[in-house]
């Protein structure tokens, strides 16, 4: 496995281009959009989105990003309200002072500030869109993407009852998702995987506990290699390694890593102590393109499969997610999941499907390739705030 250090310089980030842009303007949009159908998890439930948007023009071109923070800190510190205030107060205005060389000088722009990932990351994902644009070619391309299609699976939440489970797993399975995976907690754990495993014998199947055991518990983590499923990602608490790596030990299923991989120093510990095999990478989580890129590589190195998590993003984050799912190192199905999974109507258009065979397709015009479709923006949109170069 190659050390730390030697990871600092790694291949798709050496690969980023890093010409000179000026940015103009930075606009923030929080768009209210209710989901479809709640979203229950181990730390909570999501019953609607507030989308924050930015957009960055520069060069006569405009790139569009997400920060996928929810409202409540329950999946991550950060919040809509702590990014609003990192971005207007301190991300936002240190790029538009000077100009910035490529996805790396925003990077370096950014690091001293310390946290607020999901922020950076909003921000990363913007001037990626813009200088995707600018140098014309799709954002899959510009960050070394190398497939046309990218594999997906769906996560589903936890239900009121297992018939409710049962029905889910049902219709997605029929759609052509490729994995389906289930929340878990304490109490709809063994008995739901055990029902969903017996009545469909060959899916393939994941569990996420978002943090809901520890390691106290492991006697019943332990019942789930009873049902071959591909991976248990983050049972224990949200920023550790060593107990992971404990449990792993004991554990016959491969974990995977969510909330405690949110940087590549985090991963390449994570890898050295065994704490994982497999790695869940969300852009939003790590801080940026630069950090995922970084992390895609480490793994790559260490023969760790990788794969997109979600965040219940718009159409516009979910652009992203299939740009950077589109990278060779990203083997396993992502949380990429079709528009109307989520929303009544998305953002963008046209909106993302999934095709029989489980896959989305990697666009290939320019930028994030969809079209963001500003009347409706707009008419969702509660409130909107500039930042501007100081002249
Ligand atoms: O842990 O991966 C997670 C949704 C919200 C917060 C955390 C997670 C999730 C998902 C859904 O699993 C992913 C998606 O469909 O966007
Ligand atoms: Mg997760």
């Amino acid at each position: 496995m190659l050390s730390w250090s030697a990871m600092q310089n790694t291949v798709a980030t050496a690969n980023l281009p890093t010409n000179k842009i000026k940015l103009e303007r930075i606009t923030i949009r929080l768009v209210r959009m209710p989901l479809k159908e709640s979203f229950a998890t181990s730390f909570g439930r999501v019953d609607t989105r507030l989308i924050f948007l930015l957009e960055v023009q520069g060069a006569g071109e405009t790139g569009w990003g997400e920060v996928v923070a929810f409202e409540e800190p329950l999946y991550s510190y950060e919040t809509v309200q702590t990014a609003l205030h990192a971005i207007k107060d301190f991300l936002g205005p240190s790029l538009l002072s000077e100009p910035v060389m490529g996805l790396p000088g925003i990077a370096d722009r950014l690091e001293r500030f310390r946290g607020h990932n999901m922020a950076k990351a909003g921000l990363q994902h913007a001037f990626a869109d813009l200088a995707a644009r600018i140098s014309n070619q799709s954002l899959s391309r510009y960050l070394g993407g190398n497939r046309e299609r990218v594999a997906v699976g769906i996560s589903l939440g936890i239900q009121q009852t297992v018939d409710d489970l049962l029905d889910r797993v049902e219709r997605y399975r029929a759609l052509g998702y490729q994995r389906i995976k289930l929340k878990i907690m304490p109490g709809w754990d063994i008995d739901i995987v055990s029902r969903v495993r017996e009545r469909y014998p060959d899916i393939v199947l994941s569990v996420d506990a978002n943090s809901a055991y520890t390691l106290e518990e492991k006697d019943r983590l332990k019942q789930l290699d009873a049902f071959r499923l591909l991976m248990i990602e983050q049972p224990l608490h949200h920023d550790d390694l060593l107990d992971h790596a404990k449990l792993q030990k004991e554990l016959e299923t491969a974990l995977c890593l969510d909330e405690s991989a949110y940087s590549a120093r985090q991963v390449a510990q994570a890898l050295e102590l065994g704490s994982c095999r497999i790695i869940n990478i969300k852009v939003g989580r790590v801080g940026g393109y630069t950090e995922a890129l970084r992390i895609h590589d480490l793994c790559g190195a260490a023969n760790v499969p990788v794969w997109c998590g979600g965040m219940l993003e718009s159409g516009i984050g979910r652009a992203h997610n299939i740009a950077i799912a589109s990278l060779p190192g990203f083997t396993l199905p992502g949380d990429i999941s079709a528009s109307s999974r989520y929303f009544e109507r998305d953002l963008i258009s046209p909106e993302v499907t999934v095709s029989a065979d489980g896959r989305v397709e990697v666009p290939s015009k320019p930028g994030i390739g969809f079209e963001v479709d500003l009347d409706y923006l707009t008419a969702k949109t509660i409130s909107t705030w500039d930042i501007r170069a100081e002249s």
